[in-house]
Order: C-alpha cells, then structure tokens, then sequence
C-alpha cells in the first residue's frame, strides 16, 4: 500500500498558547545572545584576543625566544620590553616570568611544533590563547593584582602535556 500523505486540513493545528509563549521565549533568548555577541567589542574593546597574527618563522623565533628566556628568567622584565614566548613539546622557553603590576606588556608567543594552548590561572584572572604552528601571536596584557599565577597548557600536544608548565609572577 503507497504512502499518501494527509492534506494539511487533517493534520495542521493552530499554536497552541504554550507553544506560543516558547517561541516567543526562544526568539527573545536568540535576539539577546546576538546582540550581546555582536556589541561585545564595543562594551570590552580590550579583550579582542590575539590582537594580531602572523607567519612566523620557527628557527629564527627559537632564537628570539631562547634569548629572551635566557636573559629575563626570573628575572624583572622591565616595562616597555616585549616578551617572547615558545610553545614546544613539552615546555615553555621561559619557567617564570616576573612581571610588574599595572603595567602594559606586550607578548610575543608561537609555537615550534604542534598546537599548543596558553592558558593563564590564578587570582581569578583566567586567558586563553590556541598557539597554532607556524604563527606568531602578538597581544597586551596587564596584571592588575600582584600574585602567582600559572600558565598550563590546553590542548593536548602529547605524553608530555601535562608537564608544560610556567609561573607568572606579579610584583608589585
Ligand atoms: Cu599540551
């Protein structure tokens, strides 16, 4: 026996009041998250992350980044000075960073492998950046409370990922 489907008249029933309210409900939900996503850049300009990228190339960065490590590890990065940072398996170039409260620094990271996350925890400030391959990373950012805070690696780069770890220190 062919499948014949009904004629509408059949089937079709008004909206119910409960449907009605839903849709209604739904819609407004939608119209909400759009706006706020779109005006978002507006209400926090600040936090467009990265703020630039660009092709990088890895053995030069090395350089770069071993060189900065070598000079600023523990160490006070003084402001003005940029930092460079390189994600690779299964490190950061640099184990701790000392930075100063309050002040605007501008931060260079890439990585020399594969995908890697830069996440930054601690004092309630949480950042978050995918570091991908052959791509250099250019954005600001000011601590604005003194304290420790750790960075992690957040994507899963292999046996080792657990281990990448590094410590910001904010001084004030
Ligand atoms: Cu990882």
């Amino acid at each position: 026996m062919p499948l014949i489907p009904k004629p509408v008249e059949e089937w079709y029933k008004e909206f119910s009041k409960q449907e009605k309210i839903w849709i209604a409900i739904a819609l407004a939900v939608a119209i909400i998250l759009a706006a706020t996503t779109l005006s978002w850049p507006l209400i926090d300009p600040k936090h467009e992350v990265p703020s630039s990228a660009r092709e990088f190339n890895p053995t030069a960065y090395k350089e770069i980044a071993n060189n900065f490590s070598s000079i600023y590890n523990g160490k006070l990065v003084p402001p003005n000075t940029d930092i460079y940072i390189a994600a690779q398996q299964y490190f950061w170039s640099i184990s701790t960073l000392v930075l100063k409260k309050g002040v605007d620094y501008r931060f260079h990271l890439g990585s020399l492998d594969v995908i890697h996350g830069f996440t930054i925890v601690g004092n309630g400030t949480v950042y978050s950046i995918m570091v991908m391959p052959g791509m250099e990373y250019v954005f600001t950012m000011n601590f604005k409370n003194a304290g420790t805070y750790y960075v992690i690696c957040s994507e899963y780069c292999g046996y080792g990922h657990g281990s990448m770890r590094m410590v910001i220190e904010v001084v004030a």
